[in-house]
């Protein structure tokens, strides 16, 4: 009894085979392919083996080693939007992530940087805000290896609950920025900005966007930034590196409504 039940559990057991393709998965979005140095969205139905391994990515590390992913939960995707899901893994499937240099998380209640979001957000509305500011997270990386550390934020106005606000109010921010020294100057830049206008009126749907992972996707020695925005009924995500002091879009990808 005991036999027959394991070699049947054996036999149920396919082997996990890898993508030909190095592959992104963010937020259970078939997101993007890397190949010949070049990213490229996916889009339309995909065809994965049943199932396949992939990396599971967190900010720094790798959560596990050869996550192995089942494929029926991607199958019958015409777009490739499957479901929205803020707590979902990114997995990568091509050749184990490098990183070369640390990659530190900064407590997110330091006043110095608060200060920045603030002056951030005085910049983009042009006018001091009636909003206090809180920062979700505070991570600090030399991004292009050129000894010169970045920092990553990502804040909102306090309170702030993004998508699940169906009322809209006046003043309120989501963001996620780069702060880094650019000819010689240290600057704020947004990757991502969403903030309702001065009426109390939603100027987009309400998003909300974050820092999901970082990792030397392509072994290039420059970081790799996975961003992410969800707002009601879609969601979008974006890959980011750092070239020339400037942030670079690789590739980006949504779906939804
Ligand atoms: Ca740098
Ligand atoms: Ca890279």
């Amino acid at each position: 009894m005991f036999l027959t039940a394991t070699i049947a559990a054996i036999a149920f057991q396919q082997q996990a085979k890898p993508l030909s393709t190095p592959t992104l998965f963010v937020e259970n979005l078939a997101f993007a392919t890397y190949a010949n140095k070049k990213w490229t969205a996916l889009q339309g139905k995909q065809n994965f083996p049943n199932p396949f391994t992939a990396f599971s990515l967190d900010i720094g590390r790798v959560t596990e080693n050869r996550f192995i992913y089942e494929v029926p939960f991607l199958e019958g995707v015409e777009a490739n939007f499957i479901e929205s899901s803020s707590g979902a893994p990114v997995l990568w499937s091509g050749p184990k992530p490098k990183y070369p240099r640390a990659i530190q998380i900064v407590n997110p209640a330091q006043s110095d940087y608060l200060l920045v979001v603030k002056e951030f957000a005085k910049a983009q509305l042009k006018a001091t805000p009636k909003f206090e500011v809180e920062i979700n997270s505070i991570i600090r990386v030399d991004l292009d290896g050129d000894g010169k550390e970045e920092v990553l934020i990502e804040a909102q106005s306090k309170g702030f609950t993004g998508m699940y606000e169906f009322e809209s109010k006046k003043y309120e921010m989501n963001c996620t920025l780069i702060r880094h020294i650019k000819n010689g100057k240290a600057v704020t830049e947004p990757i991502f900005f969403f903030t309702n206008n001065p009426e109390g009126e939603f100027n987009d749907p309400i998003q909300i966007t974050h820092i999901k992972s970082i990792a030397d996707l392509n072994g290039d020695g420059r970081y790799e930034v996975i961003v992410t925005a969800n707002y009601y009924e879609g969601q979008s995500a974006a890959v980011y590196n750092l070239e020339k002091g400037a942030l670079k879009l690789l590739v980006e990808n949504g779906a939804g409504v």
